[in-house]
């Protein structure tokens, strides 16, 4: 139940009890309440940042779905889930939505755990047809009652994913309805051909005229009859083409509708949920809808900072020059590079801005890819690049080059291509929370042979890595943090470094702190805890490599010291700490591992989940000085 000011504010989300009370609503009552959902949907996300635009523009087909749907007992899905603000508003989630994205808040996407209503979880796009041809099989099998639908968007439809999924769901003739939320926008303007084929349909009522007047046109003509669904099929390729590519591949194709109109998408769901076999209902949405700032720019609203509602200004942003941030460095670096180097190509999965590949794209637009949502195709189009003598770059975050971990490993490594990744938001990521971390790629990366494995440790090192990972003869990755650099300037021609050797930084004594990438730095800040707390300084390393690692190095850190001590913003599980155990296998000494604990860390504010996950310079202090003062560590312990 909302609190007092809550329902006073929200009067009508606030008297729900359930979400399926609205299906005998009256057209004034449902557009009251897409009044009410915009208006807390903006409110909130002007405080805590978010994905704005696209919560906006589901706003009508949310209720369409709720409406004729019953949740949970039947299964909205919704790809990504970062569109379903909505959603979260109507099933009881107005009370604490003003904590969304917030740390021990309500997330910014839907988890399984924090509701009922949120039949499958997310955060990575392309899986929810997936999951609605198990969930439909599932429910068969147990013959329980339901209805699944699953709602993704033009920009998740072009993700591989989607099309496994349909094409078992058509192949087993799976009772689920497909709704394609097409804003003709991914977080940039959407690319590929499917695209493209959806940007010449419009939502008009006479082209549907037309249509049915052919097909009566048609039908009439002498041995049409004979000629039976030939005829419709034939007047569906010539006007409805994505009809014919869903029919094609076994859905009944509604559509494109105008998603803003609640009674039409009901119309369409109310056809398709009678039909029993696998249906999908395209709607026409605008991105950001009923907030002209987000209409206006869909791609800057996409995930939204938090800002002025009147303006839609990003609310102001604390005084003293901006230091910038990896992504930026490595977008003007990799433009550096191109122009020194004609072989050089950029690839981005979707993520243009996000992985500052729009520099690249400005500069080269002949030599840099937008592929879609697509990690894994990303991976091996720049296999077949490298094949023809050209270095591409691929960058992506690394939370979404775990899609891709086969073809680096098949396709990249086996072959010995050099394809660079450039893994941005490495470690924590704050606000999207744990399926957007990036925790878990120093291990998936290291354990194959022959790919170089690296982390600068700040900006100015990001861009002499990038210079030498364009040298090497076979495949690198290079990951760097989200955020600002450490403010270093960065040289105008960078020089390269020499694989497998670490740096010191420091050389102390009594301890050994060894950082990757972002810990490196923070291994160095807290050394200098470390000697104000113990008097002695210790040794700190900038440990560049977790793959060829520094094991001659190592092996002598551990034996002149007293502990040695790993830090970084990845799972201890696997990560470079673990790569400097299985080098000092035989060597004498301790060994304390700073690093992310064996659990899905949650979202919020990336300083607090810093802190949350013992990473600032003051919980390593007081590690170092507990395990200095306490018993004998066996090696690997901590
Ligand atoms: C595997 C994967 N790669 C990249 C992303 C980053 N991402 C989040 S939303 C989005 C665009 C989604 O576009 P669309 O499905 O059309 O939804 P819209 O935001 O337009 O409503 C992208 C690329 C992701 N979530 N998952």
């Amino acid at each position: 139940m909302a609190d007092t000011e809550t329902q006073n504010r929200f009067p009508i989300i606030s008297g729900l009890s359930r979400p399926d009370e609205i299906a005998d609503w009256s057209d004034e009552e449902l557009a009251d309440l897409a009044a009410e959902m915009r208006e807390v949907i903006i409110d909130t996300v002007s405080q805590t940042g978010g994905h704005l635009g696209a919560s906006l523009g589901t706003v009508e087909l949310t209720i369409a779905l709720h409406a004729e749907l019953s949740s949970p007992r039947d299964r909205i899905l919704w790809d990504v889930g970062h569109q379903a603000y909505g959603h979260k508003l109507l099933t009881g989630r107005l009370d604490g939505f003003n904590t969304l994205r917030q740390y021990g808040g309500i997330s910014g996407f839907l988890r399984r755990a924090e509701s009922e209503h949120d039949a499958m979880g997310a955060g990575h796009a392309s899986t929810s047809i997936s999951y609605a041809t198990g969930l439909a099989e599932g429910l068969r099998h147990s013959r329980r009652d339901g209805r699944v639908i699953a709602v993704i968007g033009d920009g998740a439809l072009t993700g591989g994913m989607a099309y496994e999924g349909l094409n078992q769901a058509g192949a087993l003739g799976s009772p689920i309805t497909v709704v394609l939320n097409d804003n003709g926008m991914s977080i940039s303007e959407n690319v590929g051909a499917l695209s493209k084929m959806f940007q010449r349909v419009r939502v008009d009522p006479t082209l549907t005229k037309v249509r049915e007047e052919l097909e009566r046109g048609l039908a009439r003509l002498p041995g049409a009859s004979e000629l039976g669904g030939k005829v419709r099929d034939a007047t569906k390729s010539l006007w409805f083409v994505p009809g014919a590519l869903f029919e094609a591949l076994g859905f009944a194709y509604i559509g494109p509708i105008d998603g803003h109109d609640i009674e039409g998408v009901r119309r369409a769901l109310r056809t398709t949920l009678e039909m029993d076999r696998p249906a999908l209902v395209h709607v026409k949405t605008v991105k950001g809808r009923g907030y002209p700032p987000a209409e206006a720019d869909g791609e800057a609203m996409h995930g939204a900072t938090p800002f002025v509602i009147e303006s839609g200004k990003a609310a102001a942003k604390a005084p003293g020059a901006a230091v910038p941030s990896y992504t930026e460095v490595f977008g003007r670096a990799l433009v550096a590079e191109a122009e020194r180097d004609p072989r050089v190509v950029g690839i981005t999965a979707a993520m243009l801005k996000g992985t500052g590949m729009q520099h690249m794209m400005s500069r080269f637009p002949e030599r840099t890819y937008d592929v879609g949502i697509a990690e894994q195709h990303a991976t091996v189009f720049a296999c077949g690049l490298a094949i023809e003598g050209y270095r591409p770059v691929c960058a992506i975050y690394s939370t979404f080059l775990q899609r891709a971990f086969d073809p680096i490993v098949h396709d990249v490594a086996i072959q010995g291509l050099p394809v660079v990744f450039a893994i941005d938001r490495g470690g924590l990521v704050g606000d999207d929370g744990p399926t957007h971390h990036g925790a878990f790629d120093i291990a998936y990366l290291r354990s194959i042979p022959g790919l170089t494995v690296m982390a600068p440790m700040d900006e100015a090192e990001l861009a002499a890595m990038l210079h030498t990972a364009l040298r090497l003869d076979g495949p690198v990755a290079i990951r760097y943090p989200r955020g600002a650099g450490l403010g270093v300037p960065i040289p105008e021609r960078p020089e390269p470094i020499e694989i497998g050797r670490a740096e010191v930084l420091e050389l102390g004594e009594g301890v050994a702190l060894v950082g990757y990438g972002f810990g490196a730095d923070l291994a160095r800040r807290a050394g200098e805890l470390v000697a104000a707390a113990t008097g002695v300084r210790p040794t700190v390393v900038n440990a560049r490599f977790a793959k060829p690692i520094d094991a001659a190095l190592m092996r002598q850190l551990a034996e002149r010291h007293e502990l040695l001590v790993t830090v970084e913003d990845h799972a201890r599980i696997g990560g470079f700490g673990s790569a400097v155990l299985e080098v000092l296998d035989e060597a004498p000494g301790r060994v304390l591992r700073i690093g992310l604990p064996d659990r899905f860390v949650d979202h919020g504010k990336r300083e607090l989940l810093l802190e949350d996950t013992g990473l600032t310079a003051e919980q390593v202090c007081a590690g170092v000085v507990r395990a200095l003062r306490g018993p004998r560590l066996r090696v690997g312990e901590g």
